[in-house]
């Protein structure tokens, strides 16, 4: 090292120069990192509350209805006798037993198979059974939306009318394309446009670029599967018996298993290996069943069992929607107990393309 060197190093003038120089490298640095927490602290106050959904919808395993179903009208039957020894019913006191104090009181449940997008046939099924939005809770089955050519529209009708309901493989469909497209920037939908089935069902895509933050939070807040307490019970010749926890589900949705596992059904769900026989078979051995509602399965049609209520009778499709009402009635037995009763009904409408 020669001197000039080490007078260079040692020199008051160079030392104050390089300590002047790092402290404007940090001054810059502090700079920044004050503009980048700047920034992120006005995205997360002013920005986020203000754009659409920014956050991931969180999907809910399982919800509970949480309705009692106040007996609309009371029924008279013949042989007293028998309802009194009969296990059909169950008493009042149970019944009340039975609901949490927060239970909403409505007269039924309209439980409806996939809708897909088709608005009129779900309006003249409604009417069939004289929907009224005070006294009705609809539960629908999942896919609700999608393939039929007015699913916005029913998306807004299900909002607007406080429909329940679960989730369908097309409507996470749907969700996902929302979350993966949402911060791409286009002039045209067509750029999502595929070539149309032969049923010319609207794409997903384009589907999911029509949903505003409403929309979203109305179907990320459906639940795979749903606790509809209880249901009432048939056996296979319909005729009802004492009434049984009631599930609903999708099914064909990702993983219905876990979705399901409260019963303990495990194989039984694959439903392309038509999962319902297993199930039923299971269930008649157990001291609590479950009956289970469920959509999806168009291909098998209109499914009614002891345990196992398909109900996508292929309305896109051209065939039916269905739909199972559930109802109460109180009847007075000769001891003057009120008993309860649950009962069903299937309701159709003909679909046409
Ligand atoms: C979303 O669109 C529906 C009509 O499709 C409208 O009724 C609703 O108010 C909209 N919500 C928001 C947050 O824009
Ligand atoms: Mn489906």
């Amino acid at each position: 090292m020669s001197t000039s060197d080490y007078e260079v190093l040692n020199d008051p003038e160079s030392q104050k120069d390089v300590s002047g120089c790092s402290s404007f490298f940090k001054r810059i640095f502090t700079f920044v990192i004050c503009l980048l927490s700047g920034l992120a602290l006005f995205y997360l106050i002013i920005v986020l509350p203000l754009t659409n959904v920014n956050v991931l919808p969180v999907l809910k395993k399982i919800e509970s209805l949480n309705i009692k179903l106040i007996p609309t009208k009371s029924t008279s039957f013949k042989d007293d006798e028998t309802i009194y020894k009969s296990e059909k019913y169950i008493t009042k006191t149970k019944w009340e037993e039975l609901h949490p104090e927060s239970a909403v009181e409505m007269e039924r449940l309209i439980i409806i198979g996939d809708v897909h997008g088709s608005l009129q046939y779900l309006k003249n099924l409604l009417a069939k059974v004289g929907f009224n939005k005070d006294k009705d809770q609809v539960i629908f089955m999942g896919d609700l939306i999608t393939k039929g050519d007015k699913s916005m529209a029913t998306l807004d009708y299900a909002m607007e009318n406080s429909f329940k309901g679960v989730l369908g493989n097309h409507e996470l469909n749907v969700l996902s394309k929302y979350i993966s497209n949402r911060d791409i920037q286009f002039d045209d939908n067509d750029v999502f446009r595929l070539p149309k089935s032969k049923y010319g069902f609207d794409d997903e895509s384009i589907l999911s670029r029509k949903l505003n933050s409403s929309h979203i939070e109305y179907i990320s807040a459906l639940p795979f599967t749903m606790d509809l307490g209880l249901v009432p019970h048939t056996d296979d010749n319909g005729n009802f018996l004492t009434a049984k926890e009631g599930l609903a589900d999708h099914m064909g949705v990702p993983n219905p298993k876990a979705s399901l596992d409260t019963i303990n059904v495990g194989e039984c769900l694959a439903i392309e290996k038509d999962w319902y026989a297993p199930y039923n078979k299971v269930m008649r051995s157990k001291a609590k069943p479950t009956v289970v509602f469920y959509g999806h399965h168009a291909g098998k049609g209109l499914n009614i069992r002891e345990f196992t209520k398909g109900l996508d009778s292929g309305c896109v499709y051209g065939d039916q929607l269905s739909a199972i009402v559930v109802w109460t009635e109180t009847i007075v037995n000769k001891k003057e107990m009120d008993l309860i009763v649950y009962k069903s009904e299937l309701v159709q409408v003909e679909c046409s393309l």
